[in-house]
């Protein structure tokens, strides 16, 4: 355990594979696309594929109900002894659709004990569930945020879905925002630990991360991942169409380089897919598909 991790904490990462850079190599994670309403838009969201939280695009997920994925769980326990985490991560938003998502964790929670519940979101329906996340000792939360400026925000968020209407431009980005650093001091508060997703998008928020990276350190973010934004015309996303690029490796790496010394940089990220199976960057999904998991687990 490396001295300057508290006992407490180090229990929680030591077998995760995205918050120990070490546990990766040895312990493997896996997505349910139980998932699939959102409550935002982001420009560079595909909802064909992937939640853009944490996916690649390129295949569609398959799509399972609780049960189902309750018994792919049970497959993959068996056939993978390094799975150590359950993570749900799209295809839309698992905070929003939030009933398979409860009831998900809750019946693989009933059969695996020991597993790992890990839930990624883009944090406007967060603050509604962080007391049942505790209930359900979830210890891992991803949060989505690009901006902490609502009007970087508002080029970043055409529109969210929140009380009952839609809201547009600043108005809306200026809730989205206030509801994730809510969500971020409650889940602070009660000591779970939390990953911040960033989606580096150059001319649009690429600087505004380092002031992006200050607020979620100040809020008490264990980690942070900057992700390249992926904008290929091909997947029809916003900023695909309106010829938006991506960074390259090396802009990534030296915006990177300059966020040293705000919150503990994650740099191991394979933006995996919201079905992915196995370890880091291996995905073996596609030997655990529901129709070749037997009918009796
Ligand atoms: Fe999945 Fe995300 Fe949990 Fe990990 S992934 S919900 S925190 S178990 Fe990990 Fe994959 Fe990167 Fe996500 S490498 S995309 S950071
Ligand atoms: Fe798409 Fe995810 Fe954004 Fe929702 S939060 S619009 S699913 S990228």
């Amino acid at each position: 355990k490396p001295d300057e991790i508290d006992s407490a904490v180090w229990e929680k990462i030591r077998d995760h594979p995205c918050y120990s850079e070490e546990a990766h190599h040895y312990f493997a994670r896996m997505h349910v696309a139980v998932a699939p309403a959102c409550n935002i838009q982001c420009n560079y969201c595909n909802r064909k594929y992937d939640c853009a939280n944490e996916s690649r695009p390129g295949v569609v997920s398959e799509k399972l109900t609780p049960d189902q994925a309750r018994r792919k769980v049970i497959a993959v326990a068996n056939e993978v002894p390094q799975l150590s985490v359950l993570g749900i991560a799209g295809p839309g938003d698992a905070c929003y659709d939030w009933k398979k998502t409860k009831a998900t964790f809750e019946r693989v929670a009933r059969e695996i004990r020991d597993i790992k519940l890990c839930v990624s979101t883009n944090g406007l329906a967060l603050p509604d569930h962080v007391a049942e996340l505790t209930d359900m000792n979830v210890d891992h939360v991803t949060i989505t945020i690009n901006m902490v400026d609502p009007k970087i925000g508002a080029k970043i968020y055409p529109w969210i879905f929140y009380n009952h209407r839609r809201h547009t431009g600043i108005d809306a980005a200026r809730i989205l925002h206030k509801r994730q650093m809510l969500g971020l001091e409650m889940l602070t508060a009660r000591g779970i630990l939390t990953k911040i997703n960033s989606v580096m998008i150059p001319g649009v928020n690429d600087e505004h991360l380092i002031e992006v990276s200050k607020w979620v350190k100040e809020r008490g973010a264990f980690l942070h991942n900057v992700m390249p934004l992926i904008s290929d015309p091909a997947h029809g996303t916003h900023f695909g169409l309106t010829g938006q690029r991506g960074p390259t490796a090396l802009e990534l790496k030296t915006l990177q380089d300059r966020l040293e010394g705000g919150a503990k940089l994650m740099r191991h990220c394979r933006q995996c897919r919201a079905d992915a199976v196995g370890l880091l960057g291996e995905d073996r999904g596609q030997e655990f598909t529901i129709s070749q998991i037997s009918d009796e687990i």
